[in-house]
């Protein structure tokens, strides 16, 4: 049988001295580094949807990729799904992720939406138990059809409201079949246009209500997943009402959810909304809800969500040392959310951009791995605030008033001198590890 991926050879770690393009030159799989392998750290998983789906469009021009594929029938879907694991036996890598509108064709409606969806996730789960990789997570698109172009929890018609939700009880049913660990809703229209026609405190309640629902079915199907949302703050809508992690903290509170829902961060996402992506990481881990991580960058020339691969091993790094610090993945992995650039047409470009991304990831994971075992950035987080560790101060940390805090500082004296934070020892001690 002919693939798409013919010639190319499945990937091996071959190390630094490597002599070919094709090769993992820093992650090795069964590497051990703190305790545990590589490939249990990184959780690589590969997006169905731009990986295979997109035909490389910008607002300018229309399809550049021509894969055998394109196209709106059931056995071309079967055929994508054929490349997608040839492309995965390439890699090795131990995941992939699904939009429904990525592995099956659009259908007329509803009941054929969910037809095709069965067939091919059948289709796809025969090649999982053939020994492909496994699912990280599945997602509805609620976002490309014109019928959710005013949103799809927040539209303002109740049948979108209900159409989104059947399709988000098939596509958690499809991920709970191919026995997927999360779940991801990412609100790809879930905000506004124009504040002239939108009514904001409706769109929270019933984005709020969508939400509960999924919690709900969850339960109810036993699914021990994790449900993460996607923040962005804009793009494609104007505003997006999960605009950071710090807003969709706020969101899950006023629905009760905070206990329910995690999120999964991307790194151009997180750029998008003047944050960077360990910002976005740290302020998941300090509130309990950190999940997964979309792991594309954005040019930062362009200001736009760009979904390219990873290149940069800095980056990288202060993003796993975040994770590290909080524990590591749990159900959640390192997805590549990302894009080939329009001109990248050949097969060996796609094989190229992910092995490329593996290796930045596993230098840029093992970096930080060693940053941390070193204990030197941790031990003057810990002296900047040791002062805290008092009775006295956790006294005041816990319960004290502003008046016992008059009383206290007159009859001390108390009169602080500022110190450094050393931001300049500290920079150096990280590049010590890059
Ligand atoms: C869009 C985006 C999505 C989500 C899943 O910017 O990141 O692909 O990851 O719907
Ligand atoms: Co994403």
């Amino acid at each position: 049988m002919t693939s798409y991926f013919d010639g190319i050879a499945p990937v091996t770690f071959q190390g630094t001295s490597a002599s070919t393009d094709l090769a993992y030159r820093h992650y090795d799989a069964d590497e051990v580094v703190m305790g545990k392998r590589l490939e249990d750290h990184l959780r690589f998983a590969v997006a169905w949807w731009h990986s295979f789906a997109w035909p490389g469009g910008d607002p300018f021009g229309g399809q550049t990729f021509e894969r055998p594929w394109f196209g709106d029938t059931v056995e071309l879907a079967k055929q994508k799904a054929d490349a997608a694991f040839d492309l995965f036996a390439i890699l090795g890598q131990p995941y992939f992720c699904f939009h429904d509108a990525d592995i099956r064709p659009e259908g007329a409606d509803f009941a054929e939406n969910t037809a095709r969806l069965d067939e091919i996730t059948d289709y796809i789960g025969e090649k999982m138990e053939a020994g492909g990789p496994k699912l990280l997570w599945g997602t509805a698109n609620l976002f490309s059809h014109r019928r959710y172009m005013s949103g799809a929890a927040t539209n303002p018609d109740p049948d979108v409201f209900a159409f989104a939700a059947a399709t988000v009880k098939t596509c958690m049913d499809a991920t709970i079949k191919l026995g997927g660990e999360n779940y991801v809703l990412w609100g790809g229209r879930e905000g506004y246009e124009t504040l002239l026609n939108t009514d904001l405190k409706r769109e929270d309640a019933q984005l709020g209500r969508f939400l509960n629902m999924v919690v709900d079915y969850k339960h109810k199907m036993g699914f021990k997943g994790t449900i993460l949302i996607e923040p962005k703050p804009q793009e494609p809508t104007k505003h997006q009402y999960d605009y950071d992690v710090a807003t969709v903290y706020g969101f899950l509170r006023r629905h009760g959810l905070e206990d329910e829902v995690k999120v999964n961060i991307e790194q151009g996402h997180a750029i998008l909304a003047g944050h960077s992506f360990e910002h976005e990481i740290a302020v998941a881990q300090a509130l309990g809800i950190f999940g997964s991580i979309d792991m594309n960058r954005n040019d930062y020339q362009s200001g736009w969500d760009t979904d390219q691969f990873p290149n940069s091993v800095p980056e990288v790094m202060l993003a796993y040392y975040e994770i590290l610090k909080g524990g590591g993945f749990a159900s959640g992995g390192t997805n590549f959310d990302a894009k080939l650039r329009r001109q990248s047409l050949d097969p060996v470009d796609l094989v190229a951009a992910h092995v490329g991304a593996m290796d930045v990831c596993a230098r840029g994971l093992k970096a930080a791995a060693a940053l941390l075992e070193d204990g030197s950035l941790e031990a003057a987080r810990e002296a900047r605030y040791a002062g805290w560790n008092t009775p006295a101060s956790q006294g005041l940390a816990t319960q004290a008033t502003l008046e016992q805090c008059e009383d206290c500082v007159r009859a001390d004296n108390i009169n602080p001198e500022p110190r450094s934070g050393q931001q300049e020892r500290l920079e150096n001690i990280v590049n010590r590890f890059v």
